[in-house]
């Protein structure tokens, strides 16, 4: 077994993950691509993890989004650029066009329709993708509107698809506050009764996510799909969904 340190990238604590030396060292070659952003070896890379036998979610984890982590990291300490950032980010995106066939199941009748998009102001849309793919592997159907989205425009994809869920992230402390506006401009549409809304992004917490007054928050995309299940069950009476719960029950 060998061991590989990876950073994550919501709570910037490294962690080690141990595995065949095969499957580390196509991790670590991944992640180091992603890290350079270098993006042309990396669907290469990419299926060269799958090849030796490690899960998608793994390899997207464990292999594009911790070479993003790397750079994230320069970045929070000025040690990296926006052009740095910008180029790493376009080779994981490459690397997820490799993976997204792999995480989302074909001819399945929908769990859900979901409505996804990063507020109005802000341009991040790596963590919002991660969402969009993992709803998209358990079988919601996801209609992503991008960055920089307005309310209006959540709300007019909204009733165009007849979505359960709509979904926001933002990634800047000063967006997030686009939470409350978008919410609010549902409301006033007559709308907030018709579909379920879930909040999440690095600077969100569930107690600003329930003060918005959305249903549910997710720290990351594995609690996201949690929470979107729980919202599309018959039996939810309306409480808020803290997708804290699920992380920290995995971690107990
Ligand atoms: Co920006 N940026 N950025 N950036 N950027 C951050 C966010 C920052 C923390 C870096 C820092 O510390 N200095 C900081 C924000 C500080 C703050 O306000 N708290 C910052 C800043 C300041 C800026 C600019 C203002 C820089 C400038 O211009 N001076 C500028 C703003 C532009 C704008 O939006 N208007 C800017 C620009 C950029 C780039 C364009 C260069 C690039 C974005 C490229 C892209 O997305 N296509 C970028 C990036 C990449 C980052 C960092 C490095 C990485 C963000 C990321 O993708 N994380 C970030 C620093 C860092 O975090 N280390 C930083 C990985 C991703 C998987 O995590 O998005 O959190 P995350 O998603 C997670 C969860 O949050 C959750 O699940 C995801 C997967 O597990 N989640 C949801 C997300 N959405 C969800 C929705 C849900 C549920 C869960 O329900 C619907």
């Amino acid at each position: 077994m060998e061991t590989l340190e990876v950073i994550d990238p919501v709570t910037g604590e490294r962690k080690q993950i141990t595995g065949p030396p095969e499957q580390i060292k196509a991790l670590k070659e991944l992640a180091d691509y992603v890290e350079r952003g270098q993006a042309d070896p990396v669907p290469d890379a990419t299926q060269r993890a799958l090849d030796t036998g490690l899960p998608a979610f793994e390899v997207m984890i464990n292999g594009l989004q911790a070479g993003l982590a790397v750079v994230g990291d320069r970045f929070k300490r000025d040690l990296a650029f926006i052009p740095e950032v910008l180029l790493t980010a376009r080779a994981m995106q490459r690397g997820m066009d490799v993976l997204k066939p792999l995480l989302a199941p074909e001819n399945k009748e929908p769990k859900g329709v979901v409505v996804l998009g990063t507020v109005k102001g802000d341009l991040h849309d790596i963590g919002k993708k991660m969402v969009g793919i993992m709803f998209e592997g358990e079988g919601f159907e996801v209609h992503d509107l991008g960055v920089n989205v307005a309310p209006q425009a959540f709300l007019d994809k909204v009733i165009e698809v007849r979505a359960n869920i709509m979904g926001m992230s933002a990634l800047l402390s000063t967006t997030m506050l686009m939470h409350r506006e978008t919410i609010e401009y549902i409301k006033q549409a007559g709308h907030r009764d018709k579909v379920r809304i879930m909040s999440g992004g690095a600077p969100l917490t569930a107690k600003f996510a329930r003060e918005v007054g959305a249903d549910a928050y997710a720290p990351n995309a594995a609690s996201a799909v949690a929470a979107a299940k729980l919202l599309m069950n018959k039996g939810w009476n309306g409480e808020f969904i803290d997708g804290d719960e699920f992380t920290r029950a995995e971690a107990a």
